[in-house]
């Protein structure tokens, strides 16, 4: 058997076996399609204990005009803001400051060293083929080692990675950085398969997110796969101290114009400090394979000016806590009473 031959039998047996994976897979991922309407009872009992609530709001907030104003809303998505954009390439805009940080340096630093290395080897690669084949040097040099090339060879590389590490450890260091005091907890969990909000700052009440269904999706001027029935919604401008875990298996908690992907690892609470530049509505997936429904929940994270964000607490049966300026101001007050300054 010639090597022709065995190349054209290895091709037409992956081509067998691709159709036969697609034959048994195909009715695996018609059973798999969305049953979406599995868990909108919750939904709909969150709904009905939300509208006394509102009511409520209504009653103690003073004038009427305010409460009208900052009466919740979802807001519409702003195309190519905080979701992907058709036929786009590269990573979204980004509305965090980490975000920022690290879309500088993978635009600064990281594509050009990338592209000089790779140049400079093809480069070296390109000479050899044409200075050094059987043809143009017959007669090979016989020597081994060269001392000046084999230490710049070393060294350069070793710089090279230097350069990338002084920027790359200052990422990472702000992306640990503790939450501002008074920052808002939102808990994040993941279930098979859709995703719970929990506000323990806010009296605890949790909010279930499911994925819309298509023409719904639409609909409401979001892209079908993404839309979610409830949304996560936080202050916009401040610190929110963002925890994740998981229900069932490990799932993950991810948005690309955001820069993270957390993990939600049952047993186990992840933490990151997560702070939102502007209002906006925030696109995401889960990350992690977590079953067959495993594409089917999106997250929306909608921020939201703080007067909103309150109003929108309220409308959920929340409470809402001074914000942590007046929170310190009162407390600076009740000392000064106490100590009677
Ligand atoms: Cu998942």
């Amino acid at each position: 058997m010639s090597i022709a031959e065995i190349s054209r039998a290895v091709t037409k047996t992956f081509a067998k076996a691709g159709l036969a994976a697609v034959l048994v897979l195909a009715p695996a991922i018609v059973l798999a399609q969305p049953a979406p309407t599995a868990v909108a009872a919750v939904p709909a009992a969150a709904a009905a204990s939300a509208a006394p609530a509102a009511a409520d709001a209504a009653k103690t907030a003073a004038p009427a005009a305010v409460a009208q104003d900052n009466a919740y809303v979802p807001m519409r998505p702003t195309p190519g803001k905080g979701q992907p954009t058709a036929g786009a390439y590269g990573f979204q805009d980004q509305y965090s400051p980490t975000g920022r940080e690290a879309l500088r340096m993978h635009n600064a630093l990281l594509m050009p060293v990338i592209t000089a290395v790779t140049l400079v080897v093809l480069l070296l690669l390109l000479v050899t083929m044409a200075k050094f084949n059987r043809r143009a040097n017959p007669v090979p040099a016989k020597f081994s080692h060269n001392t000046a090339i084999e230490v710049i060879w070393t060294l350069v590389p070793v710089l090279i990675l230097v350069v990338i590490a002084v920027p790359s450890i200052r990422l990472l260091a702000h992306q640990y950085q503790a939450p501002a005091k008074g920052a808002v907890t939102v808990k994040v969990t993941g279930y098979q398969w859709y995703w719970g909000y929990t506000y323990p700052d806010n009296g605890g009440f949790e909010v279930i997110s499911n994925i819309l269904p298509a023409d719904e999706a639409i609909k409401r001027g979001e892209q079908p796969q993404l839309g979610a029935d409830n949304r996560m919604v936080v202050p916009a401008g401040e610190d929110i101290r963002l925890q994740t875990t998981g229900s069932d298996v490990i799932h993950s908690f991810s948005v690309p114009s955001l820069w993270f992907k957390l993990d939600a690892v049952p047993g186990r609470i992840n933490e990151k400090v997560l702070h939102i530049d502007e209002p906006g509505v925030y696109y995401g997936q889960c990350s992690e394979l977590c079953g067959v429904r495993h594409g089917y929940m999106p997250i929306v994270v909608e921020a939201l000016p703080r007067p909103k964000f309150e109003a929108w607490v309220r409308s959920q049966g929340g409470t809402v806590g001074a914000p942590a300026a007046a929170a310190a101001k009162t407390a600076a007050v009740a000392t000064a009473k106490t100590t009677g300054a």
